[in-house]
């Protein structure tokens, strides 16, 4: 099996923002295929399975990476924290040092790709399932991820708190780069790739679900792995 170039990475990656990822204006008819070849194609680049033994790690900038709307990664305003609120009984705001210094957790993750080709990345950071019980979160059912650039995604609860849903600032041992969501990002096991809100800003316990940026263009909601 030949490997991938970053040309090919590439080519993915086109080939996923032509297909949805990207566009702001999908067209009603067209939509259904669309979701259906998009997530395909995505569960092929982002479904991790989970070990990843010992792959050597694909290179942060060997991954393709989406932001909607933006020439260029978006960048965490000054002072950045992330909020922990909603449904809780202490709500916080989290500077990066606050997150490094909560339990860490370290996943190496192998997504599968299309034509059989797989790429290994190791994230680090902090479950969610950690910040729910730091900030007391209420017995509700719905989790909000939300960025500083507009973008967010709505999760049951059950898949929030899952042990491989992580508040990631970490990849390949380096700080989360602006390609992949500095300063901090979901990133789960058990969701597709839209699911998985980069430069985040809020994580929100919430009795209610409130869509999410391609969920309220057309893609499935649960949108699990
Ligand atoms: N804030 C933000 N998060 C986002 C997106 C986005 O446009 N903005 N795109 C999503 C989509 S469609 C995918 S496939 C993944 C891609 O993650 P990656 O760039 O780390 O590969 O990020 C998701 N999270
Ligand atoms: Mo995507």
């Amino acid at each position: 099996m030949r490997r991938w170039s970053r040309r090919d990475w590439l080519r993915a990656a086109g080939a996923l923002a032509l297909t949805g990822c990207d566009t702001d204006h999908p067209r009603a008819g067209l939509l259904g295929a669309m979701e259906r070849w998009n997530r395909v194609v995505q569960s092929a680049l982002f479904s991790p399975t989970l070990e990843a033994g010992d792959h050597a790690l694909t290179p942060e900038d060997a991954f393709p990476a989406y932001h909607v709307g933006h020439a260029t990664a978006p960048i965490a305003p000054a002072g950045w924290t992330l909020e922990v609120g909603g449904s809780v009984a202490r709500p916080r705001a989290l500077s990066l040092d606050d997150l490094m210094q909560l339990p860490r957790v370290d996943y190496r993750i192998e997504h599968h790709c299309v034509e059989g080709w797989s790429a290994v990345a190791k994230w680090t950071g902090v479950r969610v399932s950690e910040l729910a019980a730091l900030c007391g979160a209420r017995d509700v059912d719905y989790v909000e991820f939300r960025s500083f650039e507009g973008y967010w995604s709505s999760w049951d609860r059950d898949s929030a708190i899952h042990p491989q849903t992580v508040i990631a600032y970490g990849m390949n041992d380096q700080p989360l780069g602006p390609a992949h969501g500095a300063p901090a990002r979901v990133y789960s096991a058990v969701k597709l790739g839209y699911k998985q809100v980069k430069y985040l800003a809020s994580v929100r316990f919430l009795d209610r679900e409130t869509g999410g940026y391609w969920e309220d263009r057309g893609y499935e909601w649960f949108a699990g792995t």
